[in-house]
């Protein structure tokens, strides 16, 4: 049954309900931060790029039997040294693309893309 919502220049705008329930879905909900993961092994950070929304955290777990770094090139965020099995977490406020190396090992290059 399609339900009138809006009215412009005398020009009726008509949706489904299930359209309308949709819309108005997306409109009420925020975007719920999410928690993404970036795996470090065999000296690689997986993904290599990880594209997230300002507010999502991410976590890097390092599965090498030796510890790595998660270091923004402009410095931005820096893990330090993460031990074998253990994570760091970092929340992604700032909009924009930050590469990132492992200062232990700098072929090791990932980046951060916040959208
Ligand atoms: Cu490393």
């Amino acid at each position: 049954m399609p339900a009138l919502i809006a009215s412009r220049g005398g020009k009726a705008v008509r949706m489904t309900l299930p359209a309308m329930l949709l819309l108005l879905g997306i409109a009420a909900s925020p975007a719920v931060a999410q928690q993404h993961t970036v795996v470090i092994e065999a000296m690689q950070f997986s993904p290599q790029v990880i594209e997230v929304r300002a507010g999502d955290t991410i976590t890097w777990k390092n599965r090498d039997p030796f510890p790595h770094t998660v270091t923004a090139q402009d410095r931005s965020f820096d893990s330090g040294e993460i031990a074998p099995d253990q994570g760091w977490t970092f929340k992604a406020a700032r909009k924009g693309t930050f590469p990132y190396v492992c200062t232990l090992h700098p072929t090791m290059k990932g980046s951060v893309v916040v959208k």
